[in-house]
């Protein structure tokens, strides 16, 4: 199955969709009701110039979630059990955020960029109408929206030389997942060291859609000697890299623990944290299921569209949730959730894949440990 996406105002283009169309997406996906380009020329000829060159993306769909006033910081709290009070101005924050329940709501970036203004860089999910909703429940004296702040990121080994011809050279002493401002056009942009792969690069967050357009003609142009183009969050790379999805490889049904981000929770000190009772009880007994990188034998598997069962025998002992060939490392490469029983280093397993019974094995660390630090 390969038919168009029927476009509509609801499926919202961005400030770059132009850019991305003229570049020749061949597929696009729908994240936050945003359009995203998914593939431009196939999936591993845009992953080898990931890995080798460098990339401009249209992440517009990592769409904020602006908190303003007073109370900003005491919402960002209630929000997630990471513990903030040492968040200072300048730093980004990858945040789980969960319900009541412990379960995973979003898997944010956040961006502090004063005690009383912050954004909350969304993954797939509404999490604004709960904000809003916690915001308006407990009479908070904060301004919770979705301003026109588009980011764009710049990944890739090159990206460091690109951003110093548009930016300056200032750009290189960003440090990782900090921000400093920078101008185009006369307009103040915050400009992190982040980024949806372990390539290494930056993401700007354009505000204000008008400038959109001439930004991304200035990257191509400055560029075009590093062999600069358009590219998207590649599911090869995202993989090998550990990379989450929500809604691929997590959902409300998980915690963070299940999803390897207990490193990210403080929950005995995020006092506030809506999760955190029911993370308080997790957190004491561990989860008994987890993320593993899971290594898929045989052919290039197909798209995984949908959980594939990790069997021990006849028992299931959990699923995959993102699969891709893997060209630099010769395998399959799969982000898995497997219960406790089956999770160590070196287990074999067989995956139920749609296409028959393949043989798999549980790694001890996914693939790609090196570049964006
Ligand atoms: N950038 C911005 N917003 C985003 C994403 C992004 N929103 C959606 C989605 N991506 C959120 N998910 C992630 C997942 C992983 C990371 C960032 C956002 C990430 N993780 C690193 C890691 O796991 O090694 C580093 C985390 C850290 O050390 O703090 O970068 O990409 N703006």
């Amino acid at each position: 199955m390969n038919a168009l996406l029927a476009r509509a105002r609801r499926v919202r283009r961005t400030p770059f969709t132009e850019g991305v169309e003229r570049a020749g997406v061949t597929a696009w996906s729908v994240y936050n009701r945003m359009l995203l380009p998914a593939v431009f020329e196939s999936p591993e000829a845009d992953y080898r110039h990931l890995k080798d060159h460098v990339q401009v993306w249209d992440v517009s769909c990592e769409r904020q979630v602006e908190l303003r006033g007073p109370d900003s910081a005491r919402l960002m709290q209630m929000l997630t059990p990471r513990d903030l009070r040492g968040m200072l101005p300048g730093q980004c924050y990858y945040v789980p955020m969960v319900d009541e329940t412990g379960g995973m709501l979003n898997d944010p970036v956040a961006v502090k960029l004063a005690e009383d203004r912050w954004w909350i860089s969304l993954a797939d999910s509404d999490l604004l109408l709960w904000v809003k909703g916690i915001a308006n429940g407990y009479r908070l004296d904060v301004l919770v929206d979705e301003p026109d702040v588009s980011p764009l990121a710049v990944q890739g080994p090159k990206a460091d030389e690109l951003m110093a011809r548009v930016f300056g050279e200032d750009i290189r002493n960003v440090r990782f997942f900090r921000f400093g401002w920078f101008t185009f056009q006369g307009r103040d942009l915050v400009i992190a060291r982040s980024g949806y792969s372990k390539q290494g690069g930056f993401e700007i967050y354009v505000a204000g859609g008008d400038i959109g357009m001439p930004l991304w003609d200035a990257l191509m142009e400055a560029g075009a000697d590093l062999q600069v183009r358009a590219g998207c969050p590649n599911l090869i790379e995202r993989v090998e890299s550990g990379l989450l999805s929500y809604g691929n490889d997590m959902t409300r049904a998980n915690t963070p623990h299940e999803c390897g981000l207990g490193r990210f929770c403080n929950t005995q000190t995020a006092i506030g944290c809506i999760g955190r009772d029911a993370l308080l009880r997790v957190a004491m007994e561990g989860p008994v299921r987890q993320i593993r990188p899971i290594a898929i034998g045989g052919a290039p598997v197909p798209v995984c569209d949908r959980l594939w069962p990790l069997m021990a025998g006849a028992q299931t002992v959990g699923h995959v949730s993102s699969t891709a060939w893997s060209p630099d490392f010769g395998t399959n490469v799969a982000i898995g959730m497997v219960r406790m029983t089956h999770w160590d280093p070196g287990t074999e397993l067989t995956v139920a894949a749609p296409d028959g019974p393949r043989p798999a094995v549980v790694r001890d660390r996914f693939w790609n440990d090196h570049g964006s630090r």
